[in-house]
């Protein structure tokens, strides 16, 4: 059972990530991103989700320093964007990233969304960025299987995260059970369908029993699935919200009347069908 904010999901390679995390998608570079960054850290969250499109990578690493929580023991994730994708200018854009962020390493590193025809290049970028460490672990988001398969297949390298949408109307279970069989580890974004979790009753009534809001009750289902997540938010009191997740264990029925929610609905794109 996942009793802590600083327990951690083990990646295949051994590297500890936190269960929960900071996404700062779609948050404004400069004092909003830090200090959303700084009540995370202050709140106990040691994770911070943030990629290149979203263009508040240097205001991530200004948070990271002002926190004063030593840099060793912060997770930090970003994401190479699709427009760089290929060998060279995914090493290029690594080093654009890591500069912005003013920090030696990255903790995780990510292919953002499968862009058909560059994705096996980019992911080659990324196992040399490993091989010679400058980060601690790599991965992918937005991958469907016939994706992970294909990078697998040309590299023999496995991801250590897929980082995908998932949330109670899109549960992913297939390529859960994939990842699970590959031991790559599952990443949820969006996982409160932005905003969306108003229109589900049950996940208020489920609350209720325990004492926790829908939010909660959605992110602890997540954290039962063995799914790390990521929950977005800029306002210090859902950020500790988010993360007052640790001390309440679903029932086994409560579990499945959430996996019963399901009905494959995407927010975001099909990533088989991206155009940007
Ligand atoms: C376009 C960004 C989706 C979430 O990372």
């Amino acid at each position: 059972m996942i009793k802590s904010i600083n327990d951690s999901a083990v990646l295949h390679n051994g590297v500890k990530m936190p269960w929960l995390g900071l996404g700062v998608w779609q948050v404004k570079n400069g004092q909003e991103v830090i200090n959303a960054v700084k009540w995370a850290i202050e709140a106990g969250y040691r994770s911070i989700d943030t990629a290149a499109i979203y263009g508040n990578e240097e205001g991530v690493g200004k948070g990271i320093r002002e926190s004063g929580v030593p840099r060793e023991e912060l997770f930090i994730t970003t994401k190479l964007w699709n427009g760089n994708q290929g060998y060279e200018s995914a090493l290029k854009a690594f080093e654009k990233s890591r500069k912005l962020l003013g920090l030696e390493y990255i903790d995780l590193y990510l292919i953002h969304w499968p862009v058909k025809g560059k994705y096996v290049e980019s992911w080659k970028a990324l196992i040399k960025l490993y091989n010679d460490g400058l980060v601690r672990a790599i991965g992918v988001s937005n991958f469907h299987i016939h994706h992970l398969e294909d990078v697998i297949r040309e590299t023999g390298f496995v991801p250590m995260v897929n980082q995908v949408e998932l949330h109670p109307w899109l549960s992913q279970k297939p390529l859960i059970e994939y990842c699970r069989a590959n031991k790559i580890q599952v990443e949820a974004y969006s996982p409160l369908m932005r905003g969306h979790i108003k229109e589900i009753p049950l996940l208020a009534e489920i609350g209720q029993k325990y004492g926790k809001t829908a939010a909660q009750v959605v992110l602890r289902w997540d954290l039962q699935n063995e799914i790390v997540v990521i929950p977005k938010s800029v306002k210090q009191h859902r950020i500790r919200e988010n993360a007052d997740i640790f001390d309440f264990e679903l029932s086994a029925e409560d579990m499945k009347k959430i996996d019963d929610l399901n009905r494959n609905h995407r927010f975001l794109p099909d990533p088989d069908n991206i155009n940007f």
